[in-house]
This record gives C-alpha cells, sequence and structure tokens, in this order.
C-alpha cells in the first residue's frame, strides 16, 4: 500500500471532535458519544431480531424456552416481519421525499420561487414516457410529467415508469420474481398490511415483499426525488468545493443546511448571496455569509453550487459545538432531535421547517413551495442578526479541510469519458470506455459505496479504510450519501489523490481528469447508480449480475439503507454490509437473504454481512474477481 500522506486521517478527525466535546462541557452540553454509553449493552432481541411488538399481546421475545410468540409465529416469521417493516419505513421516507419534489415541479413557473433549470432534461424524461413535447411550454410540461409522476404513487394498475430504464433482463427477473414494483405507495401499504397481526408469516413472502417495496423506492421514489431534482435545480456537473469542519468561517455568519430536500436549502443558498443579506451581514460586523452543509442536503447543494460539507451524520453536533454556528436549517431526516438542547447551550439557531420533521426546542418556520422565497429569506435575516450573540470565547473551529471535486451525475461521467475518447455517440455518450477499461484489466471493477455513520463502527474509519483498500486494488468508486462526506473530508475527493491509487486507477484519474472516487450526490441518488449499472450492462453487453460491480455500506443506520440494499440487491448487484440488519436470529431469513437460495436464486445477487472492516474489503474484492473470472477477463 502507498503512502496516503495528503488524507486526513480517522485520528485528525477525532482529535477535533474531542477538542470539540471538551468546548461542549464548558456549557454542559450533552454528546452521542455519552448517551452510546448510556445506552450500552443494546437489548439481544433486538439486536437479533426476535423481539415482535407487533400486536399488544405481546411483546414476544423469543428464546429456547418459550420459540413462539403467543400467536404462534416463529422466530423466522418475527424476524422476518420485522425487516420488511424496517424496509417499509425506509421506503415511505425516500419516496415522500419525492414526492414533496414533484409537487415542486408542480409549483414551478415562469419567474416564480422554483423554475426549470434543465428543461432539456425535462423533454427527455417526457418523451421516455410517451408525452409530447412538441411546441409545449415548457412549464406545462413540467405540471404535466408533474402530476404523472404524483400518479406514479397512487395509480391502481401496472407497474413503476421508470422500470423501462433496466435491461431487459433484469425486467424478466423482476417479473418472474414477482417483485416488479406497482404504485409506489401500494408497496408500502401492502408492506405494512402483511406484516398485521395475523397475516404473513412466511419468510419467503416477506422477503418477496421487502424486495418489491425497495424496488419501489430506488425506482420509484428516489427514482423522482433525483430525476426532478434536476430538473428543478439543474444536472449536477463537476464542481469543485471542500469538506470538514474547517469549511466553518470564523469572521462570518455561518448557516449550517441539513437534512435531506433540496426544495428548502436552494432557497437558502440564494438569499445568502443577495446583497442585501450580505450588507446585513457587515452591519452586525461579520465579513459576509457562510453556507455549508451536513449530511445529504449537504451532497445536493455541493453537487449543484459547490457549497462546502462540514461534514456527515455523526458530526451534525460537531457544528454547533464550534460554537461559530448561527443557524442551523433542517428539513426532513437524519437529524438528531438532540440539536434541539445542544443548540440552546450556545446561540444557534435551531430551525425546523417541514412539518415532517418537527423537534422540541426548535423554531419552526413552515416552508413551502408558494412562501419558499420569504421564509428563506427570513430564515438568513433571523442566522444574520444571531451573529452579534455568538460569545467569542466559545469559537473553536477545527482547522481542518480538504479540496473535493464533486458533481458526477450519469450525464456528467458520460461526458467526462466522452471528452477522452471523443466517441459521442447520441447526446448523453457513452460508458463503453469505462467498460473498455475494466474488461482490459486496467480497472478490476467498481463499487458502489454508500450509507451513514453508526456508532457501532469507528466514525469514518470503516468508509476511508474500505476506500483506500479498493483504490491500491485498481477499483474504481462511486459514492453517495455521508460515505461520500467521509471520502471528501479525508481527501479522496481531491483530484490529486489518485497518485496514491493503484496504477490502473490512477492511470484512469489522470486521462478522464476525474478524483479516484466519484461523489454521484444524495441518498436518494443512489437511483443515479441504478441507472449507471443499467447502462454499462448495456454498453458492456451483460446483465447487470454479471458485471465487477458490488455495493457496499459499512456503516449503515437507517431504514432506508435497508430498503437501498434491497433494490441495490434486487437490481443484481451483491451488496456487503458492516452492520447486521437485525436478522441474524433467524436461520432461514439469513439463508435468503444471505445465501444461494433466496434473493439469489430469484435476483441474482445477495448480502454479505461482515462485522470485521478488513475481512469485508477482501470479500468485495474476491467477489469482483470471480465476476471477472466468470466473464473471462
Ligand atoms: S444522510 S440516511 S445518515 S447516508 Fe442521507 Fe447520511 Fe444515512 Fe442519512
Amino acid at each position: 500500500m502507498k503512502e496516503w500522506e495528503r488524507l486526513t486521517t480517522v485520528e485528525e478527525m477525532e482529535a477535533a471532535t474531542a477538542s470539540l466535546l471538551e468546548n461542549g462541557k464548558k456549557v454542559g452540553a450533552d454528546s452521542w458519544q455519552q448517551r452510546v454509553k448510556n445506552q450500552t449493552p443494546h437489548c439481544g432481541f433486538g439486536e437479533s431480531g426476535t423481539c415482535c411488538r407487533i400486536c399488544s399481546m405481546g411483546p414476544c421475545r423469543i428464546t429456547p424456552k418459550a420459540p413462539r410468540g403467543i400467536c404462534g409465529c416463529d422466530v423466522h416469521g418475527i424476524v422476518a416481519r420485522n425487516y420488511l417493516r424496517f424496509t417499509a419505513g425506509g421506503a415511505a421516507t425516500h419516496s415522500d421525499h419525492g414526492r414533496e419534489i414533484c409537487h415542486t415541479l408542480y409549483a414551478t413557473r415562469e419567474g416564480g420561487n422554483y423554475q426549470v433549470k434543465d428543461p432539456e432534461k425535462l423533454i427527455r424524461i417526457a418523451k421516455e414516457w410517451g408525452v409530447e413535447t412538441e411546441g409545449k411550454d415548457i412549464y406545462d410540461l413540467a405540471h404535466e410529467v408533474a402530476e404523472m409522476a404524483l400518479m406514479e404513487y397512487g395509480k391502481p394498475f401496472g407497474i413503476s415508469r421508470w422500470l423501462s430504464r433496466a435491461p431487459e433482463h433484469t425486467r424478466k427477473l423482476w417479473h418472474d420474481a414477482e417483485v416488479e414494483p406497482r404504485a409506489i405507495d401500494r408497496e408500502v401499504s401492502q408492506s405494512l398490511h402483511m406484516t398485521h397481526m395475523g397475516c404473513s408469516s412466511l419468510p419467503e413472502a416477506l422477503i418477496r415483499q421487502s424486495m418489491r417495496a425497495g424496488l419501489c423506492d430506488g425506482w420509484g421514489g428516489s427514482m423522482c426525488g433525483t430525476e426532478f431534482s434536476d430538473v428543478l435545480f439543474g444536472t449536477p456537473k463537476p464542481v469543485d468545493t471542500e469538506a470538514n469542519l474547517g469549511v466553518m468561517e470564523k469572521d462570518m455568519v455561518n448557516i449550517i443546511v441539513h437534512g435531506h430536500d433540496p426544495s428548502l436549502s436552494e432557497m437558502v443558498v440564494f438569499y445568502a448571496q443577495d446583497p442585501e443579506m450580505i450588507a446585513l451581514a457587515k452591519e452586525q460586523g461579520a465579513k459576509g455569509i457562510n453556507i455549508a452543509g451536513v449530511c445529504c442536503t449537504s451532497n445536493e447543494v455541493a453537487m449543484r453550487h459547490g457549497i462546502p460539507m462540514a461534514g456527515n451524520f455523526l458530526q451534525q453536533e460537531n457544528v454547533v459545538l464550534t460554537g461559530a454556528c448561527e443557524a442551523i436549517v433542517v428539513d426532513v431526516q437524519c437529524i438528531f432531535p438532540a440539536l434541539g438542547p445542544l443548540s440552546k447551550c450556545f446561540h444557534t439557531k435551531f430551525i425546523t421547517t417541514s412539518k415532517i420533521a418537527r423537534m422540541p426546542d426548535s423554531e419552526f418556520i413552515h416552508f413551502t413551495a408558494e412562501t419558499a422565497g420569504e421564509k428563506a429569506k427570513a430564515i438568513v435575516k433571523m442566522a444574520v442578526e444571531n451573529f452579534k450573540n455568538r460569545k467569542p470565547e466559545l469559537v473553536n473551529i477545527p482547522q481542518i479541510k480538504q479540496k473535493a471535486t464533486v458533481g458526477y451525475s450519469v450525464e456528467a461521467i458520460k461526458k467526462c469519458l466522452d471528452g477522452v475518447t471523443n466517441s459521442h455517440v447520441d447526446e448523453l455518450g457513452t460508458l463503453k470506455p469505462l467498460a473498455d477499461a475494466i474488461k482490459s484489466g486496467v480497472l478490476r471493477g467498481a463499487v458502489a459505496m454508500v450509507g451513514c455513520n453508526n456508532p457501532k463502527v469507528r466514525p469514518d474509519y470503516a468508509h476511508i479504510e474500505l476506500m483506500k483498500k479498493l483504490l491500491a486494488n485498481d477499483i474504481i468508486l462511486v459514492l453517495s450519501g455521508c460515505s461520500a462526506q467521509a471520502a471528501a473530508k479525508a481527501g479522496l475527493m481531491d483530484k490529486a489523490a489518485a497518485k496514491y491509487c493503484g496504477e490502473g486507477v490512477r492511470r484512469v484519474c489522470e486521462l478522464v481528469d476525474i478524483p479516484p472516487v466519484l461523489h454521484m450526490g444524495s441518498c436518494v441518488d443512489i437511483s443515479r447508480m441504478m441507472v449507471l449499472a443499467s447502462d454499462l450492462a448495456n454498453d458492456w453487453g451483460c446483465n447487470i449480475s454479471q458485471l465487477p460491480l458490488v455495493g457496499c455500506a459499512p456503516e449503515w443506520m437507517s431504514e432506508k439503507a435497508v430498503s437501498i440494499g434491497n433494490y441495490v440487491v434486487a437490481t443484481g448487484i451483491d451488496t456487503f454490509l458492516g452492520v447486521d440488519p437485525y436478522t441474524k436470529g433467524s436461520s432461514e431469513v439469513t439463508e435468503l437473504l444471505q445465501g444461494e437460495t433466496g434473493v439469489k436464486q430469484w435476483l441474482e445477487a445477495n448480502y454479505t454481512v461482515e462485522l470485521d472492516i478488513d475481512k469485508l474489503g477482501d470479500k468485495m474484492i474476491e467477489r469482483i474477481e470471480q465476476k471477472r473470472a466468470a466473464l473471462g477477463i
């Protein structure tokens, strides 16, 4: 392994966190590190998935002495039901985010709060969906397509429109396995129905529906979220930014945007650049207004505007602990309720904006498409006016940050490849050069690394160590979510990091002018990876499951991650987890998800769960090499 001396190490990040926790102690702040201690050890029944509280006869816990719940359900049925409910929670969350984006698209108008920024993409999607586009006003088209997309959530008949993007072989597998997602809400609702007391307890049926509910997310709600965010805010293209807590500015008003839905953060970014707001900031004694992000909202605005990334999931408290955060403005998902009491220890305004994510100790400013401009301006003003309340003795911004180039949508990746080969095939380009690099062995394969942080894993360590290991073995990476931010914080999204990688990755990065890990966006943007895999398989001339490509979520924590894992596996991509999904209590469910006879047989891919991160990396490399051997390359 070569020296990675340019990278910020996990030890450096931990030292920064330790100094911030000291800052917190001065004001009596609580922390997730302390709460983990309070919650440990965790409940063994919960961890193995063997506790059932679906009805009020229990809760029932399965032990050798009590092998069945009061209704008679065995451990396999209980674990499988819990798994499906977990999936449904994730699918609902992503899909509802997608629905909000569709509503925002419906609210677009010329000169309004929201406009169509990528009309070409809108026209492409409209044609894909059989909508007449000729001579139509772009806003009429936006409203028509938005309404069709909203109907995808509740249409009474048929399957998801987005499935037509998948290769024929994959679609046939879905059809034959009876996991094709129908209306998005139907799959979520049916999952809850199936798991109600007295419905399904057959593990196979429950795991099939888990796949279907996952697919309604990745090839349904998330795809709506991604595609229409691009139409609204622009399809990402490579842009330079910076990452880690050092992006916060001592002399400026710092506004942190956090959550997932870009509708809010886009407007906050806009008003932070308003000359009136900047003048107000100067009046308050600040040099200007600095916006930075946390979690996937950060990914969204980084990819479209180069807004710096302050950190990922387990760094959300750190931004407040710097004592230099005037406002942390949140939309939905992955927001610690702890931010309320924590903000009260400092001068920080904790501003919630969505009726979906109401929290104690926050200031609620209800944000809607209709009032977006006025509310975003009010939020920025509130933050600016809070600058004077900062306590200089509590300001501690760790001076660590790295450069990053982000914004690799599928369209952008194709454009980069096109620039090298000049093989301009059609308006969208081709992935053939990538396929050729893998076939020739210059690259051994690719890993899609995604997901959160989880205190069960040393934060960011698994992400960063696995990335280094894979890159050293000439495996290229596409990233999203908090995994992407881990890479950016470490410096792996700096193009200069290519020189530490294996010879093949280095050559490709230098030739194509890309960093060794490609930032593809937020959690909903894993749908981009599904399109990438489909197009790569088509350009290669093989099935997705044959590609030397695997998925990985080494530090995942949320229900959304399970939903994602299910649609990635169901799309034919073997997926490697570093945290157990509460299924180890059932040998049958473990076999269905990780063995040869369940999802592997139906959909040509399965899960591997390995808590030893080094072994997890070895297993991914081994699987990629097996796929290469099977292809004869
Ligand atoms: S934000 S779901 S902690 S990746 Fe999308 Fe990060 Fe996981 Fe939330």
